[in-house]
């Protein structure tokens, strides 16, 4: 039994935080963070500012070549012509008019509707639930699979210990890891600037607290990164070459395996394949052992150092921890798969404060212990199509269609795509390579786009619909892994005409003869969720108050389990009862099922593999540096750019990149200059931030700012790095985002050749 809030404060929720609404003298409303969060985030106090009101989209709007024209006219001048602005209606009727001929024409396969994106928060008005359920309605669409945040550890992990979302709902908690561990050693950091997001709304903010908790109690940390901000206590940092994590990893399991210091007991009874491994690490399969002299050469950590760790580790209650970001990379599985192979061989999986995670601090509720259960969903429907994507692959997809690709074993042909919808998503944000994606979204006869931004995705459709935001209609928020129930209330109306999707997905199918509402509106669907949310929540125990109590009260309080959460102790117990859900029900350091596959890049066990780009791949005289694209620390992704909190980020105007003194010295720039990078892929203008938190040879350009392309000069200018990120896959198994396996040059820039930013400007309007 947990607690309920008794007070009736108007609140909301942001995949950011829980946040109070107060009104205001002059008719708007005031924002201040949930009182019930310690540490809250600072990103949503400006959700309601003019200056996000300024880059609103007021109409629906048609790019004019479409509307003089018909679909597939000009596709060139997307992005770069007039929008008409129209009333509700003959928008609607003309994109009624148009799935009518897409699907007499060419089927639901000739239309895209993966539509990836993290949207705002809230369980109702959810923009890809919406038009997912909106496209099965009229026969289907085209999918995606797994996420740009976890791709390639999405695939690997099923393989070797357990699904990534039980997994991650099992996190060894904070509190556990406090009273028992003594050493914590993460590859990536815990970035607290990460920790200030969980997907649909973190209530309290706890990383934070629960690494001083740590701390307090004695804990040691070790950071192994190429940036050394990234913890929020005291730690060790050796700083490591990008994408080079698994090398050094092999060495510390080399040190383990040599000196007899690995758990052979636990890698018998808990694991399969050790022995095919260690054929490798050792040399005696391929002649080269994996040595700490030969890891070193790789990642640039010392050998000295890579062997005392082993010893700490094997001697130490140890944590293994490892970020998101090092699986989006080329060949990202491989540190998954090594760094669960190197807790096995600790032998601590299992045990409190032992063993691994995958990903503490890349959002807030990894390793909360609070209540779990499943909260009702917005009804997708069934896909009547199975074609889908690995969500990364969407450029290939539009630029070859009829090419073949796999994807976890099997073979798929990408489909032949004439319509895009994209509803909750900015892929003009999110996909790398931007100027490959400028090609490929040249190929659609029509692209839809409900946003409530002018961001660059909406700039380059041909109909955009204006959303509201979750300011502006009644939701639920309720994510996994956190512990607020919130009643998210409508504080402001809608900005100009702007629609909810719902709204917008309910006139369309009324248009097309569908039953898209089911006779409910906002009210009545919240209802319908609450209620199935209740009733899963009753059956573990815990009594939710009814709609109306709750609605009123604003704030349900899930409160903590009543056990503390150690991953995978019942497995280390009992292996045969609670079998991980792998083929062999154990860990698999060797994988019959990947080996099976027979894909040169992936083997049947962890490999050191040479990323397509990285320090190690340069010859002399090469001066290209490897670029990290990290997650902002003042906003999500691209939303809120325009806000005056992540403006105040920004170095005259751009994007920051950081860069070391050593590397900024002999290429003559300063902090605070603006500057170019650059390679074959595109450029851009960023100004640098000259610190010694980024180790020599490595560049850090957070990922957001919003895409600003001067098509004349082809250059970026607002900083965004995926104007020359790498849109290959991280290997044939998984398709994943490879964003963090990227070479550049930079140089200063003369302030004269710098272009204004324009990225916050609306379109140009056909009066
Ligand atoms: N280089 C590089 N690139 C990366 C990454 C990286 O590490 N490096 N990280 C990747 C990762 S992990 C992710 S998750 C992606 C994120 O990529 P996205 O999820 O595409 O990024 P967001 O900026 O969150 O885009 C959400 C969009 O939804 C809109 N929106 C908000 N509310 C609503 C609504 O109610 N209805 C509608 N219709 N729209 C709404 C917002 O205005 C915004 O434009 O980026 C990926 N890209
Ligand atoms: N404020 C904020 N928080 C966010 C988000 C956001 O946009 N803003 N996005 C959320 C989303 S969708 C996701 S998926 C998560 C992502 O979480 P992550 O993928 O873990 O986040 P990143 O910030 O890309 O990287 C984490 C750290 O890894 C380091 N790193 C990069 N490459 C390497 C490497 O090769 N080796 C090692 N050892 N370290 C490396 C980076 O320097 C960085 O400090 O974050 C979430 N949290
Ligand atoms: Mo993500």
């Amino acid at each position: 039994m947990s607690g309920a809030g008794t007070n009736s404060k108007t609140r909301t929720a942001a995949h950011w935080g829980v946040y109070e609404i107060i009104p205001d003298d002059a008719g708007g409303v005031s924002i201040r963070s949930a009182a019930e969060d310690g540490d809250p985030s600072p990103i949503g106090l400006h959700m309601a500012s003019d200056a996000l009101k300024r880059v609103r989209i007021a109409r629906p709007a048609i790019r004019r070549s479409w509307l003089e024209h018909g679909p597939g006219s000009n596709q060139l001048l997307r992005g770069r012509e007039p929008f008409v602005e129209v009333e509700w209606d003959v928008a609607l009727d003309l994109l009624a008019g148009e799935f009518k001929r897409i699907r007499e024409t060419f089927g639901n396969e000739a239309i895209f509707g993966g539509s990836y994106g993290w949207a705002s928060a809230g369980r109702f008005h959810h923009a890809q639930s919406q038009v997912h359920r909106f496209l099965n309605l009229i026969g289907g669409y085209v999918s995606h699979v797994d996420s740009y945040s976890l791709g390639a550890g999405k695939v690997i992990l099923p393989h070797v210990v357990s699904g990534l979302s039980p997994l991650l709902n099992q996190h060894t908690s904070w509190d556990v890891m406090a009273s028992n561990t003594e050493l914590f050693v993460t590859f990536g950091g815990i970035p607290v600037k990460n920790a200030q997001i969980s997907q649909g709304g973190p209530g309290r903010h706890r990383v934070v607290a629960g690494m001083r908790g740590m701390e307090e109690a004695g804990t040691r940390f070790v950071n192994v990164s190429p940036v050394g901000d990234n913890m929020p206590v005291e730690s060790e940092w050796l700083a490591i070459r990008p994408n080079t994590d698994t090398a050094m990893m092999l060495a510390i399991a080399h040190v383990l395996h040599k000196d007899g210091l690995a758990d052979f007991a636990f890698l018998k009874s808990h694991c399969v394949g050790y022995e095919r491994f260690a054929d490798y690490l050792t040399g005696a399969a391929d002649g080269i052992a994996k040595t700490p002299a030969w890891a070193s050469e790789i990642c640039g950590v010392a050998a000295g150092r890579i062997e005392t760790l082993a010893r700490e580790m094997a001697s130490h209650r140890t944590m293994l921890n490892i970020s998101w970001s090092l699986q989006r990379a080329v060949h990202g599985e491989q540190p998954f798969w090594m760094l669960i192979t190197l807790a096995a061989m600790v032998g601590q999986i299992g045990l409190p404060g032992g063993g691994f995670g995958v990903g503490y601090g890349a959002m807030n509720s990894v390793g909360n212990d609070n209540i779990r259960f499943k909260f009702g969903d917005f009804p997708q429907g069934q896909n009547p199509l199975k074609t889908f994507i690995p969500v990364a692959r969407i450029a290939d997809m539009l630029l070859n269609p009829g090419s073949v690709f796999t994807y976890n074993g099997k073979s798929h042909a990408y489909p032949d795509i004439r319509l895009v919808y994209w509803a909750g998503g900015n892929p003009f944000h999110h996909h790398q390579d931007l100027n490959r994606l400028l090609q490929a979204w040249q190929k659609p006869e029509t692209i839809i786009v409900n946003e409530p931004y002018w961001t660059p995705t909406a700039k380059r459709a041909d109909i955009v619909l204006p959303v509201t935001t979750s300011l502006e209609r009644n939701d639920i928020a309720a994510a996994s892994g956190e512990d607020f129930v919130v009643a998210m209330k409508k504080v402001e109306e809608p900005f100009g005409q702007s629609r909810n999707d719902f709204d917008i997905f309910n006139a369309l199918a009324r248009r097309m003869d569908v039953d898209f509402s089911e006779g409910l509106d906002e009210q009545g669907w919240l209802r319908r969720l609450y209620e199935v949310s209740r009733e899963n929540a009753a059956a573990q125990h815990i009594q939710m108050p009814g709609f109306d109590d709750f609605w009123h009260q604003g704030l349900f309080d899930l409160g903590p389990q009543a056990k503390p959460i150690v991953m995978l102790d019942d497995f280390r117990r009992a292996p045969a009862e609670n079998p991980v859900s792998t083929p062999s029900g154990r860990i698999e350091i060797f994988s019959e099922t990947i080996a099976g596959f027979c894909l040169a890049d992936c083997a049947g066990h962890p490999t050191w593999r040479e990323p397509t780009e990285w320090l190690g791949a340069r010859t002399p005289g090469d001066g290209r540096l490897h670029l990290i694209s990290d997650q902002p620390v003042r906003r999500l992704h691209s939303q809120l750019d325009a806000s005056p909190h992540s403006r105040e980020g920004k170095v005259a105007g751009r994007e920051p990149i950081h860069i070391n003194p050593a590397d900024a010295a002999v290429r003559d720039i300063a902090d605070g200059d603006l500057v170019e990078v650059f390679n074959e892929r595109g450029r851009l203008i960023s100004a640098a931030v000259v610190s010694e938190a980024i180790m020599p040879g490595v560049l850090r350009l957070s990922t957001g700012a919003w895409f600003d392309m001067d098509h004349d000069a082809r250059i970026e200018k607002h900083g965004n790095p995926n104007a020359v990120t790498l849109d290959i896959p991280a290997s044939s198994l998984s398709q994943g985002c490879s964003a963090q396996t990227c070479l550049v040059d930079i140089r200063r820039l003369d302030p004269k050749q710098a272009m204004p930013v324009l990225a916050f400007e609306h379109p140009d309007f056909q009066a």
